[in-house]
């Protein structure tokens, strides 16, 4: 997500770093650089004029020219004017003080408003709301069908019709039924169409009347580029939008529509899709964004990831274990089952702070999951005996375990070597640590 223009930024501040007092001249050039990598990600020319001249005003009040902190200064001008363009701070959901809030989900075609109606369940079945999903796209059949396959594998009602009920009416009585089974909130999936026209105004203004959504989400396919602005424009002058819904912003997308959508259209970017999963939806925080794309990381991201892929009993237990330093391989396994949750290795990685401007973008592609799967796979291999005792894994068992695992002997040697060098560590660490609690007390 938006890697190329993660990479260009961090390398413009890491070169200003090593220049130490910085002049007028330093800071527009830098600035040109900023413009232009920008540009080159596809953001909006007259959002990144603007931006610029914003940045270079402040530079000038803050008096950063000459002073020896000035790109530290420069730094937080940047990201504070790039938090502002990207909306500044992150809104409020907008929930009904009637239950059911429902939520209108429009959008063109293809655009991925049916698969995000699934994510959205899930996002809010995370924070403990129940949802449920009406089916008001009727003009396919097979749109019917794929919520309701959506629906199942997230475990939430579906509310559909094929006898040629109108979508407003589907709509109507998807939240009288919504509202007898006391459920939190309806997600209403809308046709799309391949361009912005009338009749999809109207039924969307239709459905808006009848069923009173407190929050409108546009989804908008960000590999589209500025055309996905454009297209913001024309639906927040006809329906209230509440919030822009980015998707596919996985894989190489420049991105520049996400970063340029609120300072053009004053429409807010809410939620950014990262892939086809279910569980592929984040939040979109635009402090944060901020902070990634100037390659200072995400570190609340990764925290919020890990606790809600971490069980916080099993962390304590672990925790224990590690300090007595006898820590084993179905540890291990539950370990890398928790990193998993986390999603792809790969996502979590770029919300390190300095990462991606430190590794190389081709070791960076090359990380993947496939050596979690392959340490997996050896662990799966050994009977739960072994797994609870290493120690009891010979030559001949060793063997057995690489063709079992469909490795080498060397990596599973390794992976024992490894789990034997972090008890030891554990251990070091837990004495260290009561050696410096004993002269504390003293
Ligand atoms: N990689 C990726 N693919 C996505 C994402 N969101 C949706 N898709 C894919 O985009 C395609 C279209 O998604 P749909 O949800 O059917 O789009 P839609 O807007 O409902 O389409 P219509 O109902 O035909 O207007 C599907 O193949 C989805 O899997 C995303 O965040 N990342
Ligand atoms: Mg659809």
């Amino acid at each position: 997500m938006l890697d190329t223009l993660t990479r260009r930024m961090a390398g413009i501040f890491a070169g200003l770093r090593s220049k130490g007092r910085l002049s007028e001249s330093d800071v527009a050039e830098m600035l040109r650089e900023v413009r232009v990598a920008l540009l080159e990600a596809d953001v909006n020319f007259a959002v990144a004029k603007e931006f610029i001249a914003r940045v270079k005003e402040r530079a000038v009040g803050e008096d950063v020219y000459g002073s020896l902190t000035a790109d530290q200064t420069i730094v937080r001008v940047v990201r504070d004017e790039l938090t502002t363009m990207l909306g500044g701070e992150t809104p409020q959901f907008n929930w009904s003080p009637a239950p059911p809030t429902v939520i209108l989900m429009c959008g063109l075609q293809g655009s991925g408003k049916t698969t995000t109606c699934a994510k959205l369940a899930k996002w809010l079945g995370k924070h403990d709301k129940k949802a449920m999903l009406a089916a008001c796209d009727i003009q396919r059949p097979a749109a019917i069908k794929q919520l309701e396959v959506l629906g199942e594998q997230v475990d939430v009602p579906v509310y559909s019709k094929l006898d040629g009920t109108k979508p407003v009416e589907i709509a109507k009585e998807a939240l009288a039924r919504c509202k007898h089974l006391m459920l939190d909130v309806l997600i209403v999936d809308t046709a799309g169409r391949l361009q912005v026209d009338k009749p999809l105004m109207d039924e969307l203004s239709q459905i808006v009347a009848a069923v009173k959504p407190s929050e409108v989400f546009l989804v908008l396919d960000s590999t589209t580029g500025q055309e996905a602005v454009n297209v913001a424009k024309a639906f927040y002058e006809r329906v209230e939008v509440t919030g822009a819904i980015f998707t596919k912003l996985d894989g190489d997308t420049r991105g520049g529509a996400v970063l340029s959508v609120k300072a053009a259209t004053q429409v807010p970017v809410r939620f950014i899709g990262i892939g086809e999963s279910t569980d592929a939806l984040d939040m979109f925080h635009p402090d944060r964004m901020a902070q990634r794309i100037l390659g200072m990381g995400d570190v609340l991201g990764i925290i919020e990831k890990a606790e809600e892929a971490i069980d916080l009993q099993e962390a304590k237990e672990m925790e224990a274990k590690m300090q007595k330093g006898n820590l084993n391989f179905e540890d291990m396994l539950s370990q890398l089952a928790a990193m998993r949750r986390m999603g792809p290795i790969q996502n979590v990685l770029k919300m390190i702070p300095g990462l991606s401007a430190h590794i190389p973008e081709e070791a960076m592609n090359n990380m993947n999951d496939s050596q979690v799967n392959r340490i997996e796979a050896i662990i799966l291999s050994m009977t739960p005996k072994e797994r609870v005792n290493p120690d009891i894994i010979n030559g001949s068992r060793r063997k057995r375990l690489a063709l079992g695992s469909g490795t080498s002997v060397e990596e599973v040697n390794g992976l024992i070597k490894q789990l034997y060098n972090m008890r030891r560590q554990m251990k070091q660490m837990s004495k260290l640590q009561q050696r410096v609690m004993k002269s504390k007390r003293r």
